[in-house]
């Protein structure tokens, strides 16, 4: 089985705690040990974020926001890479067609962001459909998609399943709130929508969700069914 698992960067390493990169590179590992061949995209984070608003503030255009953005993916990328043993790509893939071939050859790859404009949810998607994924996976601070934000609406419910169409029209509204955080944003739920690509989002907080979720579709969160 092919997985794409996206892990955000709050996810990953929201206090460059090596322990915490160990625990979900151990899980990649046990993956791949059942058979899976992974790619993995990984986000920026608070870093990322801190980044951001500091060239921000020195008048950096939004292009070059993201280009912070984008390193600092690529700097949380290596640090997965070097949690990962011999049989991850060294390299962090810089666009699709590199972690393809990686893949391809039976290495696990790891990528952040690709260009500015987007965030590494649509990298995940688009690598997904690129290599032909049969699932894809987003390791979020939030246990699913919900109704609406459920750090601020109290009546946000989760969808245990739910069509891409319908994750499209969920994500359009709250995105529309301002300030309110998505659990994937808009490009990637249309590219999910497009692809038709079978897709869980879950709680990676812990990162021992995971692999029960992709091994046998255990999981609390939500079910994307395309
Ligand atoms: N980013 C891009 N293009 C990508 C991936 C990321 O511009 O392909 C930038 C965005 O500014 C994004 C930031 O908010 O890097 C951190 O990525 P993420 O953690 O939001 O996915």
């Amino acid at each position: 089985m092919r997985v794409v698992i996206s892990i955000g960067g709050s996810v990953l390493a929201p206090d460059l705690d090596a322990r915490r990169v160990e625990e979900h590179a151990a899980v990649v590992e046990t993956l791949a040990r059942n058979g899976c061949e992974i790619g993995a995209v990984v986000g920026g984070g608070g870093v990322a974020r801190d980044y951001i608003s500091a060239a921000r503030d020195l008048g950096a255009n939004e292009v070059q926001l993201d280009q912070f953005g984008i390193d600092v993916t690529r700097i949380n990328a290596r640090l997965l890479i070097a949690a990962l043993g011999a049989q991850v790509d060294p390299k962090v893939a810089h666009d699709y067609e590199e972690a393809g071939d990686a893949i391809r050859r039976g290495d696990i790859s790891v990528m952040g962001g690709v260009m500015p404009g987007q965030t590494t949810d649509a990298v995940a998607a688009a690598l997904a459909e690129y290599v032909d994924a049969d699932l894809l996976i987003y390791a979020t601070s939030v246990d699913g998609v919900f109704s609406a934000d459920p750090n601020t609406d109290p009546d946000a419910t989760k969808f245990e399943e739910m069509t891409a169409g319908e994750l499209v029209d969920v994500i359009g509204d709250i995105e529309m709130n301002a300030g309110s955080s998505a659990p994937v944003d808009l490009l990637a739920a249309k590219l999910i929508e497009r692809a038709k690509m079978r897709t869980i989002v879950l709680d990676g907080t812990n990162p021992d969700r995971i692999e029960p979720a992709v091994l046998r579709g255990e999981h609390t969160g939500t079910d994307i069914i395309p």
